[in-house]
């Protein structure tokens, strides 16, 4: 029999006060706030669109994600406006970089090159394949900044190795680095600490995949298997009104919180 998903008892509200990472603590906050567990996967490839969809959706998201390495015309300025925009609309900021290497590798792919991601993202994520030292090593850069770090303990992707074991190995690591990491990437709740909060990808408002594996489940599905926020890219961005599309995921999944 499959173990069933942990559920959070607790509303974002009365978590805030109980996490000690200060990421998490600022997040449930603004999540309580803002009455939003909707975080807007940005994939777009030029400055324009990504500043664009920050000021058109900032007002019904608690996090903006980002995979900035998919800009044409990246230039660091696009970093201050989108500081800009997630300060007028009080969200926060998510490099979806998924690091993977050893530690001293990514704290140079973190703080230097081209896109300093240390100097401006609240939050980043990190595989768990290459051990501990990757945790080390991104600290190293971004613990002194106050920034948070998600481990990928799920994917959403058809065949992927980070499921079951695995899924159980990323939360052990992640709870024995609560100072640093603040939650996980999943398709659950795994942590039944208040201050880790789990972010779910892979969803639209009906089931289905896309032409790369890509699997989706529905709101209902995700926040009744504990997760806390909902990663929405495709069935925004490509809605026919996209603001009517946010604020309906804000409101349906506001329905499932605890
Ligand atoms: P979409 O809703 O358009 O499928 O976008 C999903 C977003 O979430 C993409 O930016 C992707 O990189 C990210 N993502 C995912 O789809 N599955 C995962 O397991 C982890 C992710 O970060």
């Amino acid at each position: 029999m499959q173990p069933q998903p942990l559920r959070s008892m607790n509303t974002f509200a009365d978590r805030a006060p109980l996490a000690t990472h200060p990421i998490a603590k600022k997040l449930l906050a603004l999540m309580a706030k803002k009455r939003t567990n909707l975080c807007l996967a940005c994939d777009v490839l030029t400055k324009k669109e990504l500043l664009l969809w920050a000021d058109l959706i900032g007002p019904f998201i608690c996090v903006l994600k980002t995979h900035i390495d998919i800009l044409e015309d990246f230039t660091p300025d696009v970093i201050d406006e989108l500081n800009f925009f997630a300060k007028k609309h009080d969200f926060l900021l998510f490099e979806d970089r998924k690091f993977a290497d050893i530690g001293q590798t990514v704290s140079l792919q973190y703080a230097k090159g081209m896109y300093r991601i240390a100097d401006w993202a609240d939050l980043i994520n990190a595989h768990i394949i290459s051990g501990p030292g990757i945790i080390a090593g991104l600290q190293q850069e971004g613990g002194s900044k106050g920034r948070g770090l998600l481990l990928l303990a799920e994917m959403s992707s058809a065949g992927t190795s980070a499921r079951g074991s695995y899924a159980e190995k990323a939360r052990r690591m992640g709870e024995a680095h609560a100072d640093f990491v603040c939650g996980f990437v999943s398709q659950r709740r795994l942590s039944d600490q208040p201050g880790m909060i789990h972010f779910t990808p892979g969803v639209k408002l009906e089931k289905g995949k896309d032409s790369f594996g890509q699997r989706y489940r529905t709101i209902e599905d995700v926040l009744t298997a504990g997760s806390d926020i909902i990663i929405v890219g495709r069935d925004i961005l490509q809605a026919a009104d996209p603001v009517a599309a946010a604020a309906l995921y804000r409101k349906k999944a506001s329905h499932f919180y605890p």
